[in-house]
């Protein structure tokens, strides 16, 4: 079976309040990888419902977010679309995978500590194992490279253990290839408006926390206006940043909009207040945003489109995986 080089597999869950930190972190990295790559992007919704989610807002989220890739630039022809509960390997995947995880890789896991909080006996076993569905998204597609936000590192490292694991207990070398983590830009982890020690988040319970990719330009004004910084003016290079995250925050957020660096962005505002400094960013993030949330708007009311373009991309992504389905039930002994 060959082997590409350059596949690139990433998702994004349905789970509502899409936010600037998915998009500087994932999606926007996405779009600039089609030239160079092939690009598999999957709406993540058997992710998504590790914590409930209610039905109708599900299938109105997992539009949102392909509507959300296609805005951004992603383009459905070239590159595969689709939405994972559509490709049944995944599961299947996923099931085989389980029995090769261990349980204490799962138990190292931060994301789940996060979310499952202090009552873990009521989370689900879903969001408990959801680093290995995710290793199955990625290895079903033989994929090389993922683009994800830096919270993601973690469970990259699990899904290359156990790509390696599976290929070593199966005496298989290189079946699954190694996948690499693509961390990319000035901004691979956004932090809440609210607080800059805590990543910009959709499940935050404050909307003052978040950019949005539905908030209308006089809503991101006012939630950078209000976002939490200091009373100093903005430092002269990066080290002076240091001990100040929510400056650090926006400088980061200016310079990942502006394909800037924030050395080059403090050698702009040097000295600013943030009077100066937040309507300036303010007028950024609304020119590069707004585009892409009134394309969204636009082809969000053309919901057969975008089922179209779903359906078509599971096909498509169906074709890719089947084939590394059969073979991996030949390795296990499956007849
Ligand atoms: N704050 C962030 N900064 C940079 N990248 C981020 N990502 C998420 N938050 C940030 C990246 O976005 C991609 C899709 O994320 P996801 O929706 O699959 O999962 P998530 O990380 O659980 O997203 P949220 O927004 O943080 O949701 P909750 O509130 O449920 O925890 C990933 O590549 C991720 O790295």
């Amino acid at each position: 079976m060959d082997q590409p080089q350059n596949r690139v597999f990433s998702g994004v869950q349905p789970t509502g309040n899409l936010h600037l930190g998915n998009y500087l972190g994932a999606i926007r990295n996405f779009v600039g990888l089609q030239e160079t790559h092939e690009c598999i992007y999957c709406v993540v919704d058997m992710h998504a419902i590790t914590v409930w989610q209610d039905p109708k807002e599900l299938a109105a989220n997992t539009r949102e977010v392909a509507a959300a890739y296609i805005a951004s630039g992603i383009d459905p022809e070239r590159h595969i679309v689709f939405n994972q509960s559509k490709v049944s390997a995944h599961a299947e995947l996923a099931w085989i995978l389980n029995c090769v995880v261990r349980i204490g890789w799962l138990n190292r896991m931060t994301q789940f500590k996060d979310k499952a909080g202090k009552d873990r006996e009521k989370a689900s076993v879903g969001l408990y194992t959801y680093p290995v569905l995710m290793a199955a998204d990625i290895l079903a597609y033989r994929a090389t490279h993922v683009p994800v936000g830096e919270d993601q590192k973690q469970h990259l490292e699990l899904a290359r253990d156990t790509a390696q694991k599976f290929n070593n207990d199966f005496d298989a070398p290189d079946f699954f290839p190694q996948p690499e983590p693509l961390i990319m830009g000035e901004a691979t982890r956004v932090m809440s408006l609210r607080d800059g020690t805590k990543k910009m988040s959709k499940s935050d319970p404050s909307d003052l926390s978040r950019i949005t990719m539905r908030d209308s330009a006089d809503d991101i004004a006012k939630k950078i206006r209000k976002a939490q910084t200091d009373p100093d003016p903005l430092p002269e290079d990066v080290k002076g940043l240091e001990g100040r995250p929510g400056a650090d925050n926006l400088v980061g957020i200016y310079a990942a909009l502006s394909d800037k660096t924030k050395a080059q962005v403090l050698a702009e505002f040097s000295g600013a207040q943030f009077s100066v400094f937040k309507p300036a960013l303010a007028d950024l993030a609304v020119e590069k945003l707004s585009p892409i949330t009134n394309e969204m708007k636009r082809l969000m009311d053309d919901r057969a489109y975008i089922d179209t373009i779903l359906e078509k991309g599971a096909e498509r992504a169906r074709a890719i995986a089947d084939p590394v389905l059969a073979r991996v039930r030949e390795i296990v002994g499956f007849i």
